[in-house]
């Protein structure tokens, strides 16, 4: 696969297309990253902006990790220390996932967000910025709840992450957009660089095939999932025999065959008894796609495969995971 495909491969959005390309021309020792609120447990939300690190990886770019303590602790998730302990279980995890530690640039907010240099910034950036506009970028992030003053602190922060880390590519979900693009506004009216985003798809909720996968409520899967549960999960997720059902629904099995198995394995293998026409197998998300639509694949065995090949994924995760408890 050629570095420009390799780094937007799977990308639902790239901004601008003609920076990536900059960037694809010439990858290496370039920087990316993807700032995470600390959260306990690793869900597929966070490994499929984790996979497009790997994929960062793969092209030579170095990648950073950023533990966005502080960002959560605006965010009302608990106090710093709680936060902490958390951050210290979500880096364990991205490690067993397959992110090479000696690769990966682990870093805390709180180690440069408190620095007297960052803080003017900041604080410059509060006198330049409308709340209104600081709020429509957190819009989606923040969910609903009544805005705090921590609310848009937030996105001028992450805004700032983004020299101070000294990047050049920012990647987040889509959800991250607007915070993306007032970055870009803004950045340079404090006479820095703008730089480009690229942004992963939002999965479809398993059950329904609508809306977003981790909002509340939904089903999710995550590092914490038993082989059973997670089967249980995907067995019940909606999977009509195409790819694009109706209305606004989407096909979930199939997306998260897209953006979750065919990054990490060369091959999928539908394992299926010799009466019913023997084991299928896949190098290409396409090829499966199009014998789902055929009828070639069934959607029962489709699902059995996909709750094979994530339990394999989060299965290093998982482990991990058991350890610290125990430890605790
Ligand atoms: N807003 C992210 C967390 C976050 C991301 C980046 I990129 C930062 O520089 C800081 C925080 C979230 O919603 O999880």
């Amino acid at each position: 696969m050629d570095t420009y495909d390799l780094i937007t491969r799977n990308a639902e959005e790239v901004v601008t297309d003609e920076e990536v390309r900059e960037l694809a021309a010439d990858p290496e020792g370039k920087r990316a990253y993807v700032g995470y609120e600390p959260s306990g447990v690793l869900h597929l939300g966070h490994l499929l902006t984790a996979n497009k690190l790997i994929d960062l990886q793969e092209a030579g770019m170095e990648v950073v990790v950023l533990l966005a303590d502080v960002h959560a602790y605006l965010n009302d998730k608990g106090t710093f220390e709680e936060i902490r302990d958390t951050a210290e279980q979500m880096k364990a995890q991205f490690i067993a996932y397959g992110l090479e530690e000696d690769q990966t640039e682990f870093v805390y907010g709180s180690e440069f967000q408190l620095d007297e240099e960052y803080v003017l910034d900041l604080h410059e950036l509060e006198v330049s910025t409308t709340l209104n506009r600081a709020q429509r970028a957190m819009a989606e992030i923040q969910g609903g709840e009544t805005a705090k003053v921590s609310h848009v602190v937030y996105p001028l922060m992450q805004t700032l992450d983004i020299e101070y880390l000294d990047l050049d590519l920012a990647v987040g979900g889509l959800d991250q957009r607007k915070v993306h693009m007032l970055a870009r506004e803004e950045l340079p009216e404090l006479g820095y660089d703008v730089r480009p985003a690229l942004h992963t798809p939002i999965v479809a909720d398993l059950t329904s095939g609508e809306g977003k996968m981790s909002s509340s409520g939904g089903v999710t899967i995550s590092m914490e999932d038993s082989t059973d549960e997670l089967e249980e999960k995907v067995n019940s997720a909606y999977c009509p025999p195409t790819r694009d059902p109706e209305g606004d629904l989407e096909n979930p099995v199939l997306e998260l065959f897209e953006y979750h198995v065919f990054p990490r394995f060369e091959e999928i293998t539908v394992e299926r008894p010799e009466k019913y026409g023997g084991d299928l197998t896949y190098e290409a998300y396409e090829s499966l796609a199009e014998d789902l639509e055929s009828g070639e694949l069934h959607p029962a065995d489709a699902k059995g495969t996909l709750a094979t090949y994530l339990d394999e994924l989060i299965a290093s995760g998982r482990e991990k995971l058991r350890e610290l408890r125990a430890e605790e």
